[in-house]
């Protein structure tokens, strides 16, 4: 069967878990993040590279959708650019 879509959860909790996420190239992925813990400066996700930015409010799982047209590996990180995580996406 055809996979039609990737949904990968990911806790905020003084850092990324998993912090490293992998996705298969050309099905549509979602990530959700959800921030745990008021620890470090983790309360806003972004990346350029996949092309998401959200505020990540503590207890409140945000879903970002994210592009998987290219194959690669793209990184992640809180608003100071602290902590980073990565997408790689292969085929
Ligand atoms: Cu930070």
């Amino acid at each position: 069967m055809m996979q039609t879509k990737q949904q990968v959860n990911v806790v905020v909790n003084g850092g990324y878990a998993p912090q490293v996420i992998a996705l298969k190239q050309g099905v549509p992925a979602e990530l959700t993040f959800t921030r745990t813990s008021d620890q470090g400066c983790l309360d806003v996700v972004h990346s350029d590279a996949l092309n998401f930015k959200t505020a990540l409010p503590l207890q409140q799982p945000q879903t970002v959708k994210v592009p998987t047209d290219q194959a690669g590996t793209f990184e992640f990180s809180c608003g100071m650019d602290m902590f980073s995580g990565k997408v790689v996406i292969s085929v």
